[in-house]
C-alpha cells in the first residue's frame, strides 16, 4: 500500500533543508530525504505527516489527540518560490520550537487548488483546533470553507485573499496589502523611467489574489500618475522563475524597445534577468527590473546591479499565526484582516540591507 500524496508531499518539503526561521539561523529541525512519489509508506519519515496519510487512504481521519496543545492544520500551497520556502521553513520552525505547546500537522498540495481542499477536509476529519491555508486562487472555496465552519474549527488565510462571497466563512487574513505593493512598484518603475517609456509585467498564478491586487495596483498607479509610461504586454509567469524566464524570453522576441519589467515576485525577476542577459541585453540598465517579495537573491542581483528594486512582502508569518490561532482556540475575536509592514528597497539599499535578509 502507498501513501496517498499528502503523506507523500509532506515528506518531500519536510526535506528541502535544516529548517531555521525568519528570525533565527539556528538550525531547528533535523530534516528527512524528500520522499518521492513512488517511495513506499514506511520511508514517510514524520508522525504527523503520517497520520494525515493513513487517513487519506483509509477514508477516514485518526481523531487527534494532542491534550491542551494548540493542534494547527497548514495546507500550504506548494514550492513555487524561494519566498514560498521562507514561509514554509518559518511556520515549520517555529512549530519545532513550541512542541510543548503547539502542534503543527502541515500539508502541502503541490500547487493544486483540489490537494488543499482535500488536506482541510482531512484536518476537519481529525478535529484540528485551527486550519491556516494560502488559497492558491480566490474562487472555489465556499464549500470547504462552510464544512470548516459547520465542525466549528475557525480558519486563518495566510498569505492571499479568497473572493467576496467567502467573507463570512473565515476568521481572518493575514497577508500584506497587495494593491500597495503594487503602487510602490509603480513608483519605482515611473521614477526609473524619467515618466515615459514601455513596460511589460510578469504576472503571479492566474486567479490568485496576490497577483490580480499587485496588477491592480500596479496598472492604475500607472494610469493615474505617469500617462506615458506603457504597459505593452502582460502575461503570468506562474511566480516561478523557470516561468518568469520563458515568458521573458517570449517578450524579449516580440518587443526591441521594453525599457522595463515589473515581475509580481522576485523569483520571475530573476528568471527576467536571465532572459535578458542570454538576448544580449544588460539587465538592470538596459532594461530596468523591479519584483516583489523581498527574498535574498533579488538583494543580491540588486547589489551586482542586475536588478533594480523590491517592494517586501513579508512570508515570516509563523508568530502572527499561532498566537492568532491560540485565540481564536479560546473563543477571542480578532480583526479580520491583520496586515504585514512591508518595506520598499532601491538598488542603492541593497548592499546595507543585504546581511538583515533572512529569506
Ligand atoms: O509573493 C510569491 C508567492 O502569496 C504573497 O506567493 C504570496 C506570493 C509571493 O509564491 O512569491
Amino acid at each position: 500500500m502507498r501513501k496517498s500524496f499528502l503523506a507523500l508531499t509532506l515528506a518531500a518539503v519536510i526535506g528541502v533543508g535544516l529548517l531555521t526561521g525568519c528570525g533565527s539561523d539556528t538550525p531547528a529541525t533535523e530534516t528527512a530525504p524528500a520522499a518521492e512519489e513512488e517511495k513506499d509508506v514506511d520511508e514517510a519519515p514524520q508522525a504527523d505527516e503520517e497520520e494525515a496519510g493513513d487517513a487519506e487512504e483509509t477514508g477516514e481521519a485518526e481523531k487527534k489527540d494532542s491534550g491542551d496543545k494548540l493542534v494547527l492544520g497548514f495546507a500550504q500551497i506548494g514550492q513555487e518560490s524561494g519566498w514560498r520556502d521562507g514561509e514554509t521553513n518559518d511556520v515549520q520552525w517555529y512549530a519545532a520550537q513550541h512542541t510543548d505547546t503547539i502542534d503543527l500537522v502541515f500539508a502541502d498540495a503541490q500547487q493544486k487548488q483540489e490537494n488543499q481542499i482535500k488536506a482541510i477536509r482531512n484536518f476537519i476529519d481529525m478535529g484540528v483546533d485551527v486550519i491556516a491555508f494560502p488559497p492558491v486562487v480566490e474562487t472555489g472555496w465556499e464549500a470547504v470553507l462552510t464544512e470548516c465552519q459547520e465542525a466549528g474549527i475557525p480558519v486563518i488565510l495566510v498569505d492571499r485573499g479568497v473572493d467576496e462571497s467567502c467573507a463570512d466563512l473565515y476568521a481572518t487574513q493575514i497577508s500584506s496589502d497587495f494593491v500597495w505593493e503594487g503602487a510602490q512598484a509603480a513608483d519605482i518603475v515611473g521614477d526609473l523611467l524619467g515618466g515615459s517609456g514601455k513596460v511589460v509585467e510578469l504576472e503571479g498564478t492566474v486567479g490568485a489574489s496576490a497577483a490580480n491586487e499587485r496588477k491592480e495596483g500596479f496598472d492604475k498607479e500607472l494610469a493615474d500618475n505617469y500617462p506615458d509610461i506603457e504597459i505593452v504586454d502582460s502575461q503570468t509567469g506562474d511566480f516561478t522563475r523557470a516561468l518568469g524566464k520563458e515568458v521573458m524570453e517570449s517578450f524579449l522576441k516580440s518587443y526591441d524597445d521594453i525599457d522595463a519589467v515589473f515581475a509580481h515576485n522576485d523569483d520571475m525577476a530573476l528568471g527576467a534577468i536571465e532572459a535578458i542577459k542570454e538576448a544580449g541585453k544588460k539587465p538592470g540598465e538596459d532594461i530596468k527590473i523591479v519584483g516583489c517579495d523581498g527574498v535574498k537573491g533579488a538583494f543580491e542581483a540588486m547589489v551586482a546591479g542586475e536588478m533594480n528594486g523590491t517592494v517586501e512582502c513579508n512570508p515570516c508569518l509563523a508568530e502572527q499565526i499561532f498566537e492568532t490561532a491560540a485565540k481564536l482556540k479560546a473563543g477571542e475575536t480578532v480583526d479580520k484582516w491583520i496586515v504585514s509592514n512591508d518595506g520598499v528597497f532601491r538598488q542603492e539599499d541593497a548592499e546595507a540591507e543585504l546581511p538583515n535578509r533572512t529569506y
